[in-house]
């Protein structure tokens, strides 16, 4: 049967076609919905882990008990499972063991653009990589089958184009691939030096081993056409190529790690000139440089951002496009919802001109003007390490003024042994944890903290409070984010303690269902004075005589109610959204 997939939910057709059982994640944008999808087939025990580690080890534990298991990442997910993943390339596979890694060139949601291909080449495992929803889904069982071949973990590679476009998709039976015997076996799987070092040399005979298997591993296509032009490419960017150079002579590598180096040499040799054409790093290039093959890649084309057709058109036969459909959009900066919950602690934090050390979530967006209140983020989790670095670097004046905001599913992801490390160290700052009940950024995933699972079902609830107070913070304050005058209260409260506080601020996000959205409120009598408008409220517009609101936006949250000096501002009337 043919149906039109996205390239997530194929590579889930994929893994369920080759049989997997046991299925792990974390969210992440552009890999998220793979794993959504397969929550859908009953027979595959899927999870949301609390982070990318714990993922990769849930599979590999279902991997050395004999299962097909499957990890499912965002790029900046690998760094946090690259842990497990070197050393489970040593180890090997009892069941198929594949990791899905999905890149976002041109960042669309991340915050940076970390090449996956890198990390195959130095954990010494394989990686495929597909160009569309068709091969997002065949290839799956390709991996399994190389998986349990070759004893290795296998990475897949996406990127968010191909996860996130549509194409049409043979979908076939699920394979009976029955559970694989468990036998102990200490030398393959207890990684100390003795065992390691031996294992390592069955690394480097199985790296040997797969690079002869790439020469005429059917997924390493070459497609000959007009030969005074020659492009290596793989995933999205073929097909770019195909579009914008349908006459060249193409070699499309489906395995992008190890290289097929004959196949490549032998292509090179029948064409007049050789383009590599890849997003991000001169992966290819730089080894094919180091095989003594004369070829063009990042002295043409950018490591930055994503590629495209016109790109090809004009950098390679010097067509520019016409029209330039980005350039040509006005720009919509990102905003925090109207309503959400977190637009209030940033207004606070705001006015108390608190320094913040910040993390990622829906919540950075309280970086930009005008709340304007967070002034460091880097990676999930960072934002407790980092006050404490802050602390210990400036002393306690820093301390009393910098607190470090991180979201309830990202405290869970990796906040919590930094705060560990505030207890054990003596860290006096003051934490703040947006709660608001779902991993939002990434579009609601439930998580330990909200007490249902991937599935919707019921789950045991993480007591955060609990949590804080058990590692040993002894002043932990609740407050609710609309309550802006509390809120106020607390923080000032904390923030001047000389000693580590957690400040939980928890209201659900209000797009889980929709139950705190009131009539819009209404304005009458404005003078014009702005101070609304520094809640940076999507619903307020700006005028030139007075503030009016957007009634199809505002969800009557009242915090400009609360915060308008002039009460022109009051609640709308039930009855009336
Ligand atoms: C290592 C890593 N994994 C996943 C992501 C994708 N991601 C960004 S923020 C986030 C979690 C956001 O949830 P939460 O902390 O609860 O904040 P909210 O968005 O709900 O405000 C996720 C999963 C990432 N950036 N880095």
């Amino acid at each position: 049967m043919i149906q039109i997939l996205l390239g997530n939910e194929a590579f889930a057709r994929g893994a369920y076609e080759a049989g997997v059982r046991v299925a792990a994640a974390y969210p992440g944008t552009p890999s998220t919905e793979i794993t959504e999808n397969i929550a859908k087939y009953g027979e595959v025990y899927t999870e949301w882990s609390p982070n990318e580690k714990v993922a990769l080890e849930v599979a590999i534990g279902a991997s050395i008990g004999g299962a097909r298991a499957l990890a499912c990442m965002k790029h900046v997910g690998l760094n946090v499972a690259a842990d497990p993943l070197f050393t489970a390339a040593y180890t090997g596979v009892n069941g198929g063991l594949v990791i899905i890694v999905a890149d976002d060139p041109g960042m669309h949601s991340s915050q940076n653009e970390q090449d996956s291909r890198c990390y195959a080449k130095a954990a010494h495992v394989p990686m495929l990589e597909p160009s569309d929803s068709m091969e997002a889904k065949d290839f799956m069982r390709f991996a399994y089958d190389i998986s349990e071949k070759f004893d290795t973990p296998v990475l897949v590679r996406s990127s968010t184009r191909v996860s996130h476009s549509r194409g049409l998709v043979k979908v076939m039976d699920r394979k009976d691939v029955p559970l694989k015997e468990y036998k102990k076996d200490i030398r393959k799987y207890v990684m100390m030096p003795g065992m390691a070092r031996v294992r390592h040399v069955e690394v480097e005979k199985r790296e040997t081993g797969m690079e002869s298997f790439a020469e005429t591993f059917a997924l390493n296509r070459v497609e000959m056409a007009d030969t005074k032009t020659g492009v290596i490419t793989s995933g999205i960017p073929y097909t770019y190529v195909k579009e914008a150079l349908p006459d060249a002579s193409v070699l499309k590598l489906g395995m992008v790690h190890p290289l097929p180096k004959k196949l490549i040499a032998d292509f090179a040799k029948k064409v007049d000139k050789l383009y590599i054409i890849e997003e991000l790093e001169p992966f290819f290039e730089e080894q094919i440089l180091a095989m003594g093959i004369s070829c063009e890649g990042k002295a043409l084309f950018t490591r930055q951002g994503e590629y495209s057709a016109n790109m090809l058109r004009e950098k390679i036969l010097g067509v520019k496009a016409e029209f330039n459909q980005t350039e040509d959009l006005p720009q919509r900066p990102p905003v925090l919802c109207a309503g959400c919950p977190h637009r209030g602690v940033f207004y606070t934090i705001n006015k108390l001109k608190l320094s913040v050390m910040g993390d990622i979530g829906c919540y950075t967006l309280g970086a930009l003007p005008p709340l304007s209140a967070m002034d460091a983020v880097v990676c999930m989790g960072a934002s407790i390490g980092m006050t404490m670095g802050m602390e210990k670097a400036r002393g306690s004046g820093a301390a009393r003024h910098t607190v470090a905001v991180i979201g309830d599913s990202t405290f869970i992801h990796s906040g919590i042994a930094p705060l560990i490390d505030m207890v054990y160290n003596g860290g006096t700052s003051t934490v703040m944890i947006l709660d608001n009940s779902t991993t939002g950024m990434t579009g609601h995933q439930n998580h330990p903290g909200n007490g249902k699972d991937i599935r919707g079902r019921e789950a045991p609830v993480l007591d955060i409070e609990q949590l804080c107070k058990t590692i040993g913070v002894k002043h932990v304050a609740v407050a609710d984010p609309f309550d802006l005058f509390e809120l106020e209260k607390i923080l000032k409260k904390e923030t001047e303690r000389e000693a580590l506080s957690v400040v939980i601020v928890r209201r659900p996000c209000l797009l889980l269902d929709g139950k705190s959205v009131k009539p819009s409120v209404l304005i009458k009598g404005c003078k014009n004075c702005g101070r609304c408008l520094k809640l940076g409220c999507p619903a307020l517009i700006k005028g030139d005589k007075e503030v009016t609101v957007d009634e199809t936006l505002c969800t009557g949250c009242g915090l400009c109610i609360k915060v308008c000096p002039h009460d022109a501002i009051h609640a709308g009337k039930a009855g009336k959204k």
